[in-house]
């Protein structure tokens, strides 16, 4: 069953990172959920109604210039010929750190390894992907303590495992398919602990409910490993034999008493021993996160913490596993291919002169720039100070996904040239000198990589409308206008042959093998007997509790968070599209504790104006079971307007934490201009 036929052509989903396959039939254009891993016979809404989008009359047909206020179509050649020029000539007057990438976790691994090939090949490591708004933080953490920044076990050993951890992460809404294996956990005995700072739907599953105060997290994580190390808990054959540093993390949570922690979490200190015994005596276990754990200005050291938590419990190999679980349907595998402006393919740092010559060798130069790029986070203000002159963005939002938006849309109105490629005239692409319309995932072929690290092949269902073509296709005519060597590709696969010379782990495995089953790398389970660091031992780091950037004051007395709602997807520039997910999920929304709402004096549906220091939003009030003094809204309607863009050191903005005010709106001032606010 090469590509499912028989059954309808196998679809790799275009939405979340679980990685479900779609089983479409071409001529009724059903959709049907693919029976094998990892989705087994499941779909969530977004998976079932995932071909509305693409049959929408928004779809970008030809290529378009920007003349005054509008846009022109011109043609393909006289696009990539003006595009090339322009770039070339921004090099010549500024070097080639003045321009930048923006590569996509939407489109397929063979796409993203062009992207970063072409950068590189122009001198520059400014690119870079979603990954840096997202699972940075876990990325840095994980490779510091264990020596790879990716999830440790697949999902089929969830089932298994004593107890479930899950921290800042909402999969009963976010990765709606990864909840089958949880609740298998549950049905076998298995505890399922959730944390998080309002009672999410994933809770209503859980055995213990954590509802912990907005950015403590540490102080919960130290104070778990307290009653851990300080009850004899832990597993010390497992902490001697195969970790370092463990002195250091028994001083280190020391103070951090379940009592203490009450003061600082608001989690009971009884509820912190029973949970911190429940997870310990289970015998092996899991600690999956989120958003809710990486978004903050404490994102790396979060992670260190839950990190902490696992090696002194020896959850790992057999025992236990580590879920960063990644948002985007190729996330994973964009980071993979090199899209990441501190990483070689594989994650390998730059300073690796070895691989980085092997790279440069097959590409057929004598080496690659080795100073790190800027983060995308920090492009916006290199374009503002004038260090940046040209932006070339595929699929991807920042006008609405980066923090402060604000700022980001001034910085995009003072390039010299932005070219943006994607499915739809985005937010992001009313700002662009040019715009060039791209396939949909199922008008393409090509691979994508999942949170398993599961490597898939999405089969062709249906030509592109109009003139847009696959991205790989876009990129291959961009990079021989620009003169440069190695893009002689006919076909998608011979980019894939490409990118399996990289990998020692795909280094005996086929193409074939991959179309027909997919194929984890660099292999399902990892550390089973040693980390992937000098020593092979996992190193333990202590970290005390970091507070959030913006403390609420007498002006913005309320803690400001962004969430996911199941039907709506990102910046919402594909589900707002999908009439049957657009009908699901309804206007923008602001939950509120019944609490605050009654201080406030609004009611469930009334609507409400918020701000922050950035901006201002008109949104409906829904009172929600939020804690008093926490907001939150979806960030899929234009909640950036709002967020705090200070970076933590993986280069990912506060996006979880802003101070911010709220006030109701009365119904005579419904619909006037004074209720539109800021944004
Ligand atoms: N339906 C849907 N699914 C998606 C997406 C989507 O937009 N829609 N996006 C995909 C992407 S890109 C990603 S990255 C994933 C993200 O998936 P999740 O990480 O599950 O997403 P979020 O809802 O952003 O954040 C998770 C939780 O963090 C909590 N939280 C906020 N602040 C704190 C805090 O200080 N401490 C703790 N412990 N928790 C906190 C929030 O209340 C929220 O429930 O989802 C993917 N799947
Ligand atoms: N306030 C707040 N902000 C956040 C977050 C949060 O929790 N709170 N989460 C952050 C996270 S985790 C993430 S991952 C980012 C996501 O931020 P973005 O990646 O900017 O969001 P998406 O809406 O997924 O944008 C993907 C774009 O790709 C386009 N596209 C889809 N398929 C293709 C294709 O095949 N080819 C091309 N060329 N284009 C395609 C879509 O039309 C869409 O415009 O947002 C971040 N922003
Ligand atoms: S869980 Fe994720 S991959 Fe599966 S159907 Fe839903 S959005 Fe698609
Ligand atoms: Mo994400």
């Amino acid at each position: 069953m090469l590509n499912g036929i028989g059954m309808g052509v196998r679809v790799v989903c275009p939405y979340c990172g679980f990685g479900c396959n779609l089983l479409i039939d071409p001529k009724s254009r059903r959709v049907k959920p693919y029976p094998g891993e990892p989705n087994r016979g499941k779909l969530c809404p977004k998976g079932l109604y995932a071909l509305e989008h693409v049959f929408s009359k928004d779809r970008l047909k030809h290529p378009l210039k920007k003349e005054g206020e509008s846009f022109r179509r011109i043609s393909w050649e006289k696009a990539i010929s003006e595009i090339s020029t322009k770039l070339k000539e921004i090099i010549e007057d500024y070097g080639p750190g003045s321009i930048a990438f923006i590569a996509s976790s939407k489109v397929t691994n063979e796409e993203n390894y062009l992207i970063q090939k072409i950068a590189r090949l122009l001198g520059t490591n400014n690119v870079d992907n979603c990954a840096r708004l997202c699972h940075e933080s876990s990325v840095h953490a994980l490779k510091l303590t264990l020596g790879d920044g990716v999830q440790t076990n697949p999902y089929s050993d969830l089932e298994r495992f004593g107890a479930i951890m899950i921290w800042g992460y909402n999969p009963a809404e976010t990765h709606p398919v990864v909840m089958q294996y949880i609740l298998g956990a549950k049905r076998r005995g298995g505890k399922i602990i959730v944390i998080d700072i309002r009672e999410t739907l994933t809770m209503r599953f859980a055995d213990y409910r954590l509802v912990i105060k907005p950015g403590t997290d540490i102080t919960l994580a130290n104070a778990i490993m307290n009653v851990i190390i300080e009850g004899n808990l832990y597993n010390k054959e497992f902490v001697e034999s195969r970790t370092t540093g463990f002195s250091e993390i028994r001083m280190g949570v020391k103070k951090y008493t379940p009592e203490y922690a009450e003061k600082v979490t608001g989690v009971p200190a009884e509820l912190i021993r029973e949970v911190a015994e429940v997870f310990a005596k289970a015998g092996s276990g899991a600690i999956m996160w989120g958003m809710g754990i990486t978004q903050q200005i404490s994102g790396v050291e979060n992670v260190l913490a839950l990190v902490d938590i696992a090696l002194l419990l020896g959850y790992f190999g057999e025992k236990g596993g580590l879920y960063p679980m990644r948002g985007q349907n190729n996330v994973q595998g964009a980071a993979y291919m090199g899209t990441l402006s501190e990483f070689l393919p594989g994650y390998i740092p730059l300073s690796d002169s070895k691989f980085r010559r092997k790279v440069a060798k097959m590409w057929g130069v004598e080496d690659l720039p080795t100073e790190r790029g800027f983060y995308l986070t920090e492009y916006w203000d290199a374009i503002l100070k004038g260090d940046l002159k040209a932006l070339y963005i595929v699929g991807e939002n920042p006008a609405v996904s980066d923090a402060n938006a604000l700022k980001v849309r001034k910085a995009l109105t003072k390039l010299d040239l932005l070219v943006v490629q994607d499915l739809f005239l985005t937010k992001t692409a009313r700002f662009a000198h040019y715009i060039l319309p791209a396939a949909a995932f199922c008008e393409k072929e090509g691979s994508y990589m999942n949170s398993e690290r599961r490597i898939q092949w999405s089969f062709k269902v249906c030509d592109p409308p109009g003139e847009s073509k696959p991205d790989w296709e876009i990129l291959v005519m961009l990079a021989r206008a620009l003169g440069l060597k190695g893009f002689d590709y006919s076909k998608v696969e011979d980019i894939t042959r490409e990118y399996f010379k990289l990998f020692p782990a795909l280094r005996n495995r086929s193409i074939e093998e991959l179309k027909a089953r997919g194929i984890i790398i660099p292999a399902p389970r990892l550390y089973v007997d040693s980390f992937n660091t000098h020593d092979g031992k996992a190193r333990f780091v202590a970290v005390e509790q970091i507070m959030p950037w913006e403390e609420p004051n007498g002006e913005y007395p309320l803690i400001l968070t962004t969430v996911r709602l199941i039907n709506h997807y990102n910046t919402g520039e594909m589900t707002r599209r999908s009439p049957s997910l657009a009908k699901m999920s309804g206007e923008s929304v602001v939950f509120i504790s019944r609490e605050d709402a009654r201080e406030y004096g609004i009611e469930d549906g009334d609507y409400v104006i918020v701000e922050t220091r950035r901006g201002s939003l008109r949104l409906k009030a829904k009172i929600a079971k939020i804690q008093k003094g926490v907001i939150a809204i979806p960030f899929h309607f234009d909640a950036n307007l709002l967020t705090n863009d200070a970076l933590n050191k993986a280069g990912t903005p506060e996006f979880k934490f802003s101070a911010a005010r709220i006030r109701k709106i009365e119904k005579e001032n419904y619909g006037t201009k004074c209720d539109e606010g800021k944004g």
